[in-house]
């Protein structure tokens, strides 16, 4: 087989496995935004079946579901420049996650840390599904020829799974038919941490909603949750250095350096010696100067799901047109009859 000429083309998914939190805005969102309008294709997804690998009331799923596709509306995306849609809508990707499954070594599988976190003490009774998942989400990816995507820190083992998936294909085929993908992991809140705990990352589905700051939050709640943010008695530093065994107040620095798109330098030059009695309100200011526009935009347009629903079908139509000759593509390498 030939070598195939790879477009440049951008690929990224969030799961609708609760609200969206200040880590999923900053490691993933707000920098799918930025990369809509860099001349590149760009796909967004809500990975649905994602998140059903732990079990999902199925009103608040589909809640989330089209919350999620406010979210990504209301940060900026514009549904007519990027391809917006749910996964489940487009079978593609479920049809080549089972190629990928029988590709995947179980070892490979049984290494990923994000499942063992969330398997815990008790893997056995995990749903197979999260086990699977690295491997569906290699699919996701790899059904468009994806070769760029853009995500936070955590999910670096899963896109080198996604790159030995594909290396694993065209060895054992011998094709060059999928691109060995970039994972886009930049910023400076690649990893945004627990506001509880600077050792946890932030996440939707921590017990504690003190732990996170959601999209939906409102302005006096967002300030609430920083005033009791965890940190230390020290004053900042002025000097990058000088987090380095303080991990709630980088935390802190971080999110603001992100919130502000100034470099942590440029932070720690402008607050160094501050108290963080100084520096929260400074903080909290910041942050409901930029999530408030965004949580009111996703409340008003929640109020017209059906519209949102429509945005989700036109995207799934638009991602099925890449996807489809792609997965024929691959059934034909396999050796599927009548592919
Ligand atoms: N704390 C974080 N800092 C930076 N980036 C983050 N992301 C998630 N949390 C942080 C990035 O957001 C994208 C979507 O993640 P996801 O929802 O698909 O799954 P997740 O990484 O498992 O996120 P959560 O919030 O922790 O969800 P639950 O609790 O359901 O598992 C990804 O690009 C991720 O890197």
């Amino acid at each position: 087989m030939s070598q195939v000429a790879y477009t440049p083309r951008v690929f990224s998914g969030i799961q609708p496995s609760g609200g969206l939190t200040l880590g999923n805005y900053l490691g993933a969102m707000k920098r799918f935004v930025d990369m809509q309008d860099e001349g590149i294709e760009t796909i967004y997804c809500m990975v649905d079946l994602h998140a059903i690998t732990v079990w999902q009331d199925p009103d608040k799923l589909r809640r989330a579901t089209r919350e999620l596709c406010a979210g990504y509306i209301a940060s900026g995306l514009d549904p007519e420049k990027s391809i917006l849609f749910n996964q489940s809508q487009v079978a593609e990707h479920t049809q080549m996650a089972w190629i990928f499954n029988c590709v995947a070594r179980m070892g490979w599988m049984q290494r990923m840390t994000q499942f063992k976190d969330k398997a815990g003490k008790n893997a056995q009774n995990a749903s197979l599904g999260l086990l699977a998942y690295p491997s569906l989400m290699a699919a996701d990816i790899l059904v468009y020829h994806t070769t760029h995507v853009p995500v936070g820190e955590d999910q670096k083992q899963h896109l080198e799974l996604t790159r030995d998936i594909a290396a694993k294909f065209n060895h054992d085929y011998g094709v060059d038919f999928f691109p060995i993908t970039e994972p886009l992991i930049e910023g400076a809140a690649t990893r945004v941490m627990s506001l509880r705990d600077g050792s946890k990352k932030m996440s939707k589905s921590d017990p504690s909603d003190m732990s996170r700051i959601n999209l939906t939050d409102d302005a006096d709640t967002i300030a609430k949750k920083i005033r009791k943010a965890k940190t230390d008695p020290e004053p900042l530093p002025s000097e990058v250095e000088g987090l380095a065994e303080r991990p709630e107040a980088r935390n802190l620095i971080n999110i603001y350096a992100a919130l502000n798109e100034q470099s942590v330098a440029q932070v720690m030059a402008d607050v160094g010696g501050r108290a963080f009695s100084e520096f929260k309100p400074m903080l909290a200011e910041l942050a409901v100067s930029k999530i408030s526009p965004i949580s009111g935009e996703m409340a008003r347009l929640m109020q017209d799901t059906a519209e949102i629903d429509r945005i989700l079908a036109s995207g799934a139509a638009r991602a099925r047109a890449i996807a489809a000759p792609i997965l024929k593509q691959t059934y034909e390498i396999v050796g599927m009859v009548g592919a």
